[in-house]
Order: structure tokens, then C-alpha cells, then sequence
């Protein structure tokens, strides 16, 4: 797995396309975190209850027949573009160039982890590049946060982001392989286990954060935060959208919150 890892972070660090020549030159991703889920786990068969994804939720070897293991990757986002983002309101522009110019160097990474294991002689699908897959308004057939937490990546929060050690502001890929790579111990099982508001029964800072008043005490109102950003700030920045000040300017932001 290490040959795998120094490549992938080698890519990151290296690739122009993770480079924002509008601020300086500014990185929009830091060095990612990776883990190893087991194809055959049955929490991927049970993403396909109601209540956790839905029946339309696909399988490793939906994508790949034969696979083995997935990888599973947090890319989180820079301190320059974590920084700007912590002004309360409209999202900062940095943040929208990282949603935006950050998903397509996300999608070259999921295509270079492809490659890479292809080169090595393994069958590999970066997922979400896949004509397989599927977006809905609210969910999608491969949800990249429920792979990150059977990977052993970390947990959701109240703001129902995903935290990992390297916090919540950032974006998940995947690719499913038939090589048999070593799995990441799952540590936590308790899919709120990283946000305090759970733990302990303090903090609950995303509430405040969110313009749109779509967290709760009670969690997230998906489609509050989804006509809040696909409405209101589509129409003000298109071509670029966002907001994610739930995930900068808290706790959680760049670590587990203590
Ligand atoms: C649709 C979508 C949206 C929708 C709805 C999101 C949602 N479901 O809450 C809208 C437009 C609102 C949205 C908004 C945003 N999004 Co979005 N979005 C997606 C997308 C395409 C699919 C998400 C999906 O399939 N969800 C499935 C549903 C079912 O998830 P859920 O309801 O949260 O799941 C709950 C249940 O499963 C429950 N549960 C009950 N029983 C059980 C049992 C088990 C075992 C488990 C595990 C869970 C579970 O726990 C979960 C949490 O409560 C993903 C990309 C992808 N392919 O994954 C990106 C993604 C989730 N978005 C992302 C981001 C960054 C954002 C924004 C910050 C926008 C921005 N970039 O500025 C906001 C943040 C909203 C937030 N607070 O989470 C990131 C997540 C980053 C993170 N740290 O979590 C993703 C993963 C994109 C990426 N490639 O990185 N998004
Ligand atoms: S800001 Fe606090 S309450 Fe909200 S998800 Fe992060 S740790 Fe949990
Ligand atoms: S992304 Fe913005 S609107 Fe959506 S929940 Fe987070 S703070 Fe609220």
C-alpha cells in the first residue's frame, strides 16, 4: 500500500491542477488521508436500507465484479482556503473555486488512483467517473461519505459532514480495485462519534454558521442547505456554488474537536 500512498501524495502535491493561479497560486488541497475498506463488508449491503442510503445504493462489485478493496480518500482542504471561508455569510471565493476547480482536480486524482492500479497490473473504476453512477438531489447511488466511514475514515456530525482527523472541510473519492490490499481497522462504530455535540453533549457552533438556518439541535435540513446553495448563491456566483461554512470556522474544521 505504501508505493500506492507516496504516489497519491506525491500527485497532490505536484499536480497544477491543485493550484489556484487567481490567488497566488495558492494550493486548494492539502496532503489527503487514505484508508482501505473490504468489498465484501456488509455494512455496503446495508447502505441499501432506507434509512441509511437506499435500495438504490450499488456495490463494490457493481462497479467492478471481482472487487476486493476500495480506497478511500479525504482531501482536505488548505489552510489559505479554509481561512477565507471563516467570515460569517456568503461563502469566499477561494472556497468557491475550491468546490468548484477542486472537484476537477478531484475527479483528475480519482482518475490518476485509476491508472495507477491499472499500471500495476490490477482492474480498477474510479467510481463517481463511472456512467454507473448516479446523482440525485439529496443522495446519490455511491455515496463517498458512507465509503469513507466503512473505510474507517470517521464519522459524521451534527451538520452531517463527515469528520475526520484531519476534520470536516475538505472533499471524498473513491476507486474500487480488485487488488487485495491490507483493510483499515474501523476504530469508531458510532456514526456521530467524532462531533461533540454527541459525545459530550457541548459545542453545536454549526448551527450559528449556517445562513441558511438548515442545522438544527435536530441535525440538517437537506433541502434547506440545498436550495440555499443551488438557489440563492448559484444565482449570485454561477458558475461557481458552495457554502460550507458549517465545516470552517468550528470545531471540527481541521481535526476531531477534543
Ligand atoms: C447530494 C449531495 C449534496 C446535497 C445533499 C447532501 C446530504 N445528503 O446531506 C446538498 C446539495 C444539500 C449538498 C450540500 C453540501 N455538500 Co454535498 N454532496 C452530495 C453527494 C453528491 C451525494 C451525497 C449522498 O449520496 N448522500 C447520501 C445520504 C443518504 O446521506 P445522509 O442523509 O447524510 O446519510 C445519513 C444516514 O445514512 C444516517 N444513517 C442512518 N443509519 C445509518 C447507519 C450507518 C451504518 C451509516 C454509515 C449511516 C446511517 O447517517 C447519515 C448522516 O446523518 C456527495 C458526493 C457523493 N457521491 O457522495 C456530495 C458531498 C456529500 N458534499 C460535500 C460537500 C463538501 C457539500 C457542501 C459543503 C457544499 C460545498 N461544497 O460548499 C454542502 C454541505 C452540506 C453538509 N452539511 O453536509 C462533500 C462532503 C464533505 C464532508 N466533509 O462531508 C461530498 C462527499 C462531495 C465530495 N466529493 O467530497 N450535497
Ligand atoms: S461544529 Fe460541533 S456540533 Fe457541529 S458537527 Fe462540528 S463538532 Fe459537531
Ligand atoms: S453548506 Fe451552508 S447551507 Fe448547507 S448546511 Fe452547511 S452552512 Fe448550512
Amino acid at each position: 500500500m505504501d508505493k500506492y500512498v507516496q504516489a497519491i501524495n506525491k500527485f497532490v502535491e505536484s499536480s497544477p491542477a491543485n493550484r489556484l493561479p487567481k490567488f497566488g497560486g495558492i494550493r486548494i488541497f492539502a496532503e489527503p488521508l487514505l484508508a482501505v475498506a473490504d468489498a465484501n463488508d456488509p455494512m455496503f449491503i446495508q447502505l441499501k436500507q432506507p434509512e441509511v442510503v437506499g435500495p438504490e445504493h450499488l456495490l463494490p462489485k457493481d462497479f467492478l465484479p471481482g472487487a476486493k478493496a476500495i480506497i478511500s480518500y479525504f482531501l482536505p482542504f488548505s489552510e489559505e482556503i479554509r481561512r477565507a471561508n471563516r467570515v460569517p455569510g456568503l461563502p469566499a471565493e477561494e472556497w468557491l473555486y475550491g468546490r468548484i476547480e477542486g472537484e476537477e482536480f478531484n475527479n483528475e486524482l480519482r482518475q490518476f488512483v485509476e491508472e495507477l492500479l491499472i499500471d500495476n497490473g490490477a482492474k480498477a473504476v474510479a467510481t463517481s467517473l463511472s456512467s454507473k453512477f448516479q446523482k440525485y438531489q439529496v443522495k446519490s447511488n455511491w455515496s463517498e461519505r458512507h465509503v469513507a466511514f466503512i473505510a474507517g475514515l470517521g464519522t459524521f456530525g451534527l451538520h452531517k459532514s463527515f469528520i475526520t482527523e484531519k476534520g470536516a472541510a475538505g472533499r471524498f473519492g473513491s476507486v474500487v480495485t480488485d487488488l487485495d490490499l491490507p483493510t483499515t481497522e474501523r476504530k469508531i462504530i458510532d456514526i456521530y462519534g467524532n462531533c461533540s455535540w454527541f459525545t459530550s453533549g457541548e459545542c453545536g457552533a454549526c448551527i450559528s454558521r449556517c445562513p441558511a438556518g438548515a442545522i438544527t439541535e435536530q441535525g440538517k435540513d437537506k433541502l434547506k442547505c440545498r436550495e440555499y446553495v443551488h438557489g440563492k448563491i448559484e444565482k449570485e456566483f454561477w458558475p461557481r456554488y458552495g457554502c460550507g461554512k458549517c465545516q470552517t470556522n468550528v470545531p471540527c474544521e481541521e481535526s476531531i474537536p477534543g
